[in-house]
């Protein structure tokens, strides 16, 4: 009996889902075939270096999903369910504290860490939590009722978990449980036809859509799916010249002369779809809600701590200039602000420490004693060094992007303490360590070091 391994089924989980959401959100096959033209003509314009941070099988099967779900019970099943697929969680984003929107949920990403399982396919989902506990959001006697209808409702079933623990222990399923757990766990993120309770629902909505949509239903839902492009400048335009409506800017670092680092991305509004409603007297209605929306993005280099602090600075100067003056687009600003900021080339990136590479030696290196330095090595020619794929989130970004489906401002009260939900909390909540994407990026670039020194009989570099 073959197994399928867990890259397999975390690859046929992504397409699965894929075709599941096509399906339910036509808008987001329109998003897939503009990106795939978009890559297919970089591939064309620029040629290998289009390649450079990923190839484009993998870029062109790459997908992010984000999810949302109520309670940490629920965060702990997503974690068995996305274990199954070989997804930790990795980083953790307190969206409640973001800039411009304030929205009450934690979050982390699901998604595999090594190397080679994100090479095999790299799906990752960004999943958040409500936080019914911050009193600046719910007041004690909402916070009740909310808990009380979390605990009331089941998300994933027991046959779901259950195959998903084995996926997880054994490193995949044979068949036919490997086609059961994928129907299911595809089934678990399906919009629901179950009728929307009105007045619940839009109790929760005058506090925020996010909690509506978390805590109003009965289910969850996938509530975008991001394909990867090479060109996020051009699909936006080409976007907007299908007449499809774009949020107003693309998210993250700006188009600039140096190298992509980071993640960009862009989004459109979530479409309104119908749904049935239970009103107060019991009687069924129809309707619309906007949930669910269509997202791109470009990503970029990885970034060290050194490399990620300069970036938050780079945001707060560009945001500080734009204050005073009057007339610019952010992006004009931003690109100034880059320019005098930020080294404009890998190697500039690379020698301050502001980015991470992987090195390897090279088949055709000179014949003489190597220099003690990884700087010297790849200047003399005795190794490349290859940037590493930043394959993670932007909390601001991702505030930015939870906009795209909220119709209201909600309403918050600024007068109360938060709560504080941190990562220890999260990771104790779920039974599971929660990575720092920092680490998991300088343990790859450190394997890398170890390996060349050893090729080249270096003691340390
Ligand atoms: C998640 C928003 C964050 C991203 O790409 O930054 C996100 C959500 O809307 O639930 O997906
Ligand atoms: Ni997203």
């Amino acid at each position: 009996m073959t197994t399928i391994p867990t890259w397999r089924l975390r690859a046929a989980f992504a397409r699965d889902l894929s075709t599941m959401y096509g399906y339910e959100v036509p808008a987001y096959n329109t998003l897939v075939q503009v990106s795939e033209e978009v890559n297919r003509d970089v591939v064309h314009r620029d040629g290998a270096g289009a390649q450079r941070l990923g190839s484009i099988e993998r870029i062109t099967a790459e997908r992010h999903g984000a999810i949302r779900v109520g309670t940490p019970a629920e965060l702990g099943q997503v974690a068995r369910v996305f274990g199954a697929l070989g997804m930790r969680p990795v980083g953790f984003y307190d969206l409640r504290e973001a800039a411009r929107s304030a929205v009450p949920v934690i979050s982390t990403a699901f998604r595999p860490v090594d190397a080679d399982e994100l090479a095999l396919n790299p799906f990752r989902v960004f999943t958040s939590m409500l936080t019914p506990a911050d009193q600046r959001f719910f007041s004690p006697g909402l916070r009740a009722r909310l808990e009380t209808f979390l605990a009331g409702r089941q998300l994933f079933g027991p046959e779901l978990l259950d195959l998903a623990d084995r996926a997880e222990q054994e490193r995949g399923l044979p068949e036919p449980a490997a086609a059961r757990f994928l129907e299911l766990a595809v089934g678990a993120f399906e919009l629901s036809a179950e009728p929307v309770d009105r007045a619940w629902y839009a109790e929760l909505e005058a506090v925020s859509a996010v909690a509506a949509d978390i805590g109003g239903v009965r289910s969850t839902h996938i509530n975008h799916l991001t394909p990867r492009v090479l060109d996020i400048d051009e699909l936006y335009r080409r976007m907007t010249d299908r007449g499809i409506e774009m949020i107003d800017a693309i998210q993250g670092p700006p188009r600039w002369r140096g190298p992509d680092v980071l993640l960009r991305q862009t989004s459109f509004r979530a479409l309104a779809e119908p749904r049935t409603f239970r009103e107060a007297d019991g009687t069924i209605a129809e309707g619309t809600l906007r949930v669910r929306f269509g997202e791109v993005e470009a990503r970029g280099i990885a970034l060290t701590p050194a490399g990620r602090s300069r970036y938050d600075t780079l945001l707060t100067e560009v945001d500080r200039r734009l204050a005073e003056t009057t007339g610019r687009t952010r992006a004009d600003v931003a690109v100034e602000v880059w320019e005098q900021g930020l080294p404009d080339t890998e190697r500039g990136l690379r020698e301050q420490g502001l980015a991470y590479f992987t090195y390897t030696p090279r088949p055709d290196h000179p014949r003489t004693t190597p220099p003690g330095t990884l700087d010297a090595l790849v200047d003399q020619g005795w190794v490349t060094a290859t940037p590493i794929v930043y394959e993670d989130f932007l909390p601001r970004s991702a505030a930015g992007i939870f906009q795209s489906n909220l119709s209201g401002e909600g309403s918050r009260n600024t007068t109360v303490q938060g709560v504080g939900y941190d990562q220890a909390w999260l990771s104790g909540a779920i039974g599971r360590d929660i990575h720092n994407p920092f680490d998991l990026y300088a343990g790859e670039q450190a394997a890398s070091v170890e390996a060349v020194a050893a090729h080249l009989n270096l003691p340390t570099l």
